[in-house]
């Protein structure tokens, strides 16, 4: 009788084991295609940090001024969705772009989508998104753009990381010009 006992207790032992093993595979699968591998793409969290106007930027996030005196903010009033996004405003000519690097494998394939808004945009390639992949000579790959006035608009981009690749700055940009842009709920994901 005790010898039976054990033997259900083994069986049940591996049958559980293997039951939350493959729940465990089902999950990482799913999660494997939708997950963002950029940090707070919705611009929703916000540190305290001098370098962005009111001191509070976007967490995960830096800023680069290339040129002219762009100003760039966390914005609470407008977003596409949850309560922010981020803003680049330059009344003069400037060239500026909120950036995170990401790891990414060389030869795979990923998809890039952002949404933008623009205002009174006047520039030689508007507000778009531009992919660095860094080493010793960097790649450039860039979105479509958007200029002028326009409500939300979805931009993409599918990339395929060059050879001996495995870094990409992903940027918003605002390219030479002046005017204001917004971007939010920026998604990075392998395909
Ligand atoms: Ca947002």
């Amino acid at each position: 009788m005790k010898k039976l006992k054990v033997i259900f207790f083994v069986i049940f032992t591996v049958l559980f084991y293997s039951l939350i093993s493959s729940q465990i595979d089902v999950a990482h699968a799913a999660n494997k295609e939708t997950s963002n591998l950029l940090k707070n793409g919705g611009f929703e969290e916000t540190i305290e940090s001098k370098e962005w106007l009111n001191s509070q930027g976007p967490a995960d996030w830096s800023q680069w001024k290339a040129s002219g005196d762009p100003e760039l903010v966390v914005d609470n009033q407008i977003s596409h969705s949850g309560k922010q996004s981020i803003k680049i405003q330059a009344s003069s000519d400037s060239r500026a772009s909120v950036e995170q690097d990401v790891m990414v494998i060389s030869g795979k394939e990923y998809k890039l989508s952002d949404w933008v808004k623009t205002d009174k945009v006047t520039s030689n390639h508007g507000a778009r998104l531009r992919l660095t992949f860094l080493g010793d000579k960097k790649v450039y790959e860039y979105s479509n753009e958007v200029t002028g006035t326009s409500d939300w608009k979805h931009i993409e981009k599918i990339v395929k990381v060059p050879e001996g690749y495995n870094t990409v700055r992903i940027q918003n940009f605002l390219e030479k010009g002046t005017g204001t842009v917004w971007f939010d709920d920026i998604k990075s994901v392998a395909k």
